[in-house]
């Protein structure tokens, strides 16, 4: 590094190196331009290596043989559980349970701490900028148990209305609080360690949806304090089919599991059953074994790049997209400013609907998603039926930022022609 480089500078050309999908044109003479991240992230050699030379080297089942190839699949699957462990510097190793993505991490909190804990005097915290993830999972137990749910309002100015947030817990007996850190449409960074401690400083228990906060800066799920956390691996350089649940051990310890089946039980008779320890007691049936160890390699190779560096990388991203955004006529954006914002743009532009953006941005190279990323009730919020989104991540040049803004305008004069 000479003297002056600074010590963040990103090499932006060896990442992309890494992602080898990236290098292709998706249309004649129109190279990709991957702004869908936020949807599922790309992969990196060293994961889809990892992966392979499981399945040709090292594939058993886990925890069930005394074979070398089952313990050797054993040691990378729970050497993968370590190493998330570590990233998110959680205490225990069985605080780190393996689920398929964050959609069954809260499907399991719900259905195994809510159903032992709501009743019909009790109310749950949740936003309107959730992910029908972090909505439908309750609507589902509230419908059998009746308790009532609260909605954190969102600001003007695109934030989480945290004054509203207080006086809900002021109004109510809340007893959990679940709320994404950061908002996949909005890009918001929410502000996690203060919703835990305010939900804390009324006895309510207190939940982070992780699923775009972990893939892009550094957590920390002991210095949030917070009780549950969920994220998926696909989002952060990792695998499709493993995602994961943390949450502190008393309260796992104190939850009844939620699927039966092989590895989760300590013994069965045909009068009943008990169960394993955790993390097991969460994790019925053969797990996800490739891919819990293609997340680790993931967790490595962000590790490696080192998420400070991630998150200041994406931060610069934030700040030029930004600027270059605001010049562009007719375009609405439905992002907070800085130091709220993520590598995230969500926009309408003149009257052009999503669905049309996207397809004119695809056929210029550039992919974003359109529509109402599984946030239906944010999307009521700002009146419209559909946005669009560009994603950035670690991987996305400078360069990138100006190839949307040129295809913007590309899709603005074809539409004024119309
Ligand atoms: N958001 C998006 O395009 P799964 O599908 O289980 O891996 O993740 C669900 C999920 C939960 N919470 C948040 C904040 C999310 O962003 C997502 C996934 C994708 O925005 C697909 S809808």
């Amino acid at each position: 590094m000479s003297a002056l480089t600074p010590p963040t500078a990103w090499d932006i050309d060896a990442v992309r190196a890494d992602f080898p999908i990236l290098d292709q044109e998706v249309h004649p003479g129109k190279p990709l331009v991957f702004l869908d991240s936020a949807a599922s992230s790309q992969k990196p050699v060293q994961v889809i290596e990892a992966m392979n030379h499981y399945y040709r080297h090292t594939h058993a089942n886990v925890h069930r043989g005394v074979h070398v190839l089952s313990e050797a699949a054993t040691e990378l699957y729970e050497g993968a559980r370590d190493k998330v462990q570590k990233f998110i510097n959680a205490a225990s190793r069985k605080e780190v349970i393996f689920t398929s993505n964050t959609t069954e991490s809260m499907n399991l909190i719900v259905q195994t701490w809510g159903r032992v804990n709501l009743g019909p005097n009790d109310v749950v915290v949740l936003s309107v900028m959730e992910h029908h993830a972090n909505l439908t999972s309750w609507h589902i137990l509230q419908q059998e148990k009746g308790f009532r749910i609260r909605y954190v309002p969102v600001t003007p100015d695109f934030r989480l209305d945290m004054d509203a947030y207080q006086q809900i817990l002021r109004d109510e007996p809340v007893k959990a609080v679940s709320i994404m850190h950061v908002s996949n449409v909005m890009g918001t960074i929410n502000p996690m360690a203060e919703i835990v401690r305010l939900a804390h400083a009324v006895g309510a228990i207190a939940i982070g949806d992780g699923a775009q906060s972990v893939p892009h800066m550094p957590v920390d799920v002991q210095a949030l304090d917070v009780d549950f956390y969920a994220f998926s691996g696909h989002k952060m350089c990792g695998p499709t089919g493993v995602g994961i649940l943390y949450g502190k051990k008393a309260l796992l310890e104190a939850m009844p599991p939620w699927m039966g089946g092989g590895d989760m039980i300590r013994r069965v008779t045909l009068e009943g059953s008990t169960f394993n320890d955790l993390p097991y007691k969460f994790e019925a049936g053969t797990p996800a074994i490739a891919e819990g160890i293609g997340m680790g390699a993931a967790v490595d190779y962000l590790s490696n790049l080192g998420m400070d560096r991630v998150h200041a990388y994406e931060r610069e991203i934030a700040d030029y997209l930004h600027d270059r955004l605001a010049e562009v006529p007719g375009l609405r954006l439905f992002n907070p400013d800085a130091p709220y914002r993520s590598s995230v743009a969500t926009f309408t532009l003149d009257d052009i609907h999503a669905h049309d953006m996207a397809q004119i941005l695809d056929s210029e190279g550039v992919a974003v998603r359109a529509g109402h990323h599984c946030a239906m009730p944010l999307h009521q919020h700002f009146n419209v039926p559909a946005t669009s989104r560009a994603s950035f991540y670690l991987y996305n040049s400078l360069t990138e930022v100006d190839k949307l803004v040129e295809a913007l305008y590309i899709a603005k004069r074809r539409f004024s022609r119309k």
